[in-house]
């Protein structure tokens, strides 16, 4: 076993004592450091010394996305400024993103567990490991890749996107595993299939998939098309990015990276943590990053942890596979969306309504998104072309906002469903449930 793989199976007693240490070092760090948690910390009466268990951790504030956005774009960093070497970003509830930053030793971090995820499922130095996950501020391409090359393995930065020059390069690259969002592999398939490319007969065994839900049946489906194993991974970019927890050749849970984020279940409702083997969203506690160590951070993801010894030996716990959020996030080709950026979009454009609707639905195994605007009376009077104009402006704004081509349907005033209670947002025709 080699100094990575060694940690996924410590004594479980070990690990819980690493974990306390590292706590206590990071509420001392963030408590001293950073102002929003000295505030937080003192408005619930603890202070860094009060934790001297595990457990204590429930009596500690959380950290919830909102924090990260009135706190723009650095105002949650534990470090000076110039100790950060990398800035990536996700999506925010509204026009601002989610910022994240690392230090040197976060990054280091970062590529331990990411490689420790590709071992879990069964990557060696020897693989080629082709990454289409998107490079730049999103987590995806970046923290698979430095995963991947910190294993040793031979690393083809494809990104996302470009499905025929995939194709091409993983027949002749040879790639033996690949890493893309789950639809856009499927994607690849039914491409695949078009121009007589038969996966079999390529040298890919394995394929590790995350950034969104996905279920069972999609993994059946990829399995058999194609002949590879199909693995799930998790992350987020506030935690770290891809690499926060990933599945072993067991496929039952994925186990998370503990010695590095620690975590927990919580009631959504009530914030009360429930306990092992109950489902309620999932919390994350940085036990070792310096830039930006985040206590308590709720994901909003909904799983269950399972602290069972998992057939494969490894001692960490597993987290259920993740199917759904408890907000209103959504996930579209990869792409967080939270229906309130696109509200802010459409409050900056002249001639519509703050009235829309967005209708996700999957055609084969692409999301598609259509966004129903209500304009204003006097452009919907108006000639066809000035309503041409309008959706364009739309469709380009909301492409450049947010970085997501909509289909946008102009939709007479007064025509979108009007409700007492909450508006109805969002009709979310895939199906995800599974
Ligand atoms: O999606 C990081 C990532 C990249 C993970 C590549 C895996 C692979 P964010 O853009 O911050 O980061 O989005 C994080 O995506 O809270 C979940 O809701 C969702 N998500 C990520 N992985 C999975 C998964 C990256 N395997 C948000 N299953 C998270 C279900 C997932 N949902």
């Amino acid at each position: 076993m080699n100094d990575l793989q060694i940690k996924d199976y410590v004594d479980r007693q070990a690990l819980e004592s690493l974990q306390l240490s590292r706590m206590q070092q990071v509420m001392k760090r963030v408590y001293e450091n950073v102002k929003f948690y000295h505030d937080a910390f003192d408005a619930k009466g603890v202070k860094p010394e009060d934790l001297k268990t595990l457990a204590d951790l429930a009596k500690f504030p959380c950290t919830v996305k909102t924090d990260l956005r009135d706190h723009y774009p650095f105002g949650l960093l534990a470090v000076p400024q110039k100790e950060v070497v990398r800035i990536h970003a996700s999506s925010g509830t509204t026009g601002k993103p989610t910022v994240v930053c690392y230090t040197h030793n976060d990054l280091t971090s970062w590529a331990e567990t990411m490689a420790r995820t590709l071992i879990a499922g069964g990557v060696t130095e020897n693989d080629v490991v082709q990454v289409g996950y998107g490079y730049g501020l999103f987590t995806g391409g970046l923290g698979a890749h430095y995963g991947a090359e910190r294993l040793g393995c031979s690393v083809i930065p494809m990104g996302g996107g470009s499905t025929e020059k995939q194709l091409m390069l993983l027949k002749d690259f040879g790639s033996t595993a690949v890493c893309c969002t789950p639809s856009f592999f499927i994607h690849l398939i039914e491409e695949a299939e078009k121009i007589g490319l038969d996966f079999h007969e390529t040298k890919l065994r394995r394929g590790f998939f995350g950034a969104e839900p996905w279920t069972e049946a999609m993994r059946d489906f990829i399995e058999q098309k194609t002949g590879i194993e199909a693995h799930d991974i998790f992350g987020l970019s506030e935690v770290t990015g891809p690499g926060v927890s990933g599945d072993c050749e067991c496929r039952c849970g994925l186990h998370v990276f503990e010695d590095h984020y620690y975590p927990e279940i919580l009631d959504p409702d009530t914030g009360e943590v429930l306990p092992p083997g109950e489902e309620g969203e999932l919390v994350f506690t940085s036990l070792t990053k310096e830039a930006m160590p985040l206590i308590r951070y709720r994901t909003h993801d909904i799983s269950r942890l399972n602290y069972d010894k998992c057939p494969c030996g490894r001692t960490l716990v597993r987290m259920e596979k993740v199917r759904r959020r408890c907000d209103d996030m959504l996930i579209i080709r990869g792409v967080n969306l939270f229906p309130s950026q696109v509200e802010s979009v459409l409050l900056t454009i002249k001639g519509t309504q703050p009235q829309y609707q967005l209708i996700v639905t999957r055609t084969k195994a692409m999301d598609e998104l259509e966004i129903r605007v209500e304009v204003t009376p006097e452009v919907f009077s108006d000639q066809v072309g000035a309503l041409e104009n309008l959706r364009n402006r739309i469709s380009s704004t909301i492409k450049q906002i947010i970085g997501l081509s909509a289909r946008i349907t102009l939709v007479e005033p007064g025509s979108i469903e009007r409700s007492s209670g909450k508006a109805k947002r969002v009709i979310d025709l895939r199906n995800l449930g599974k």
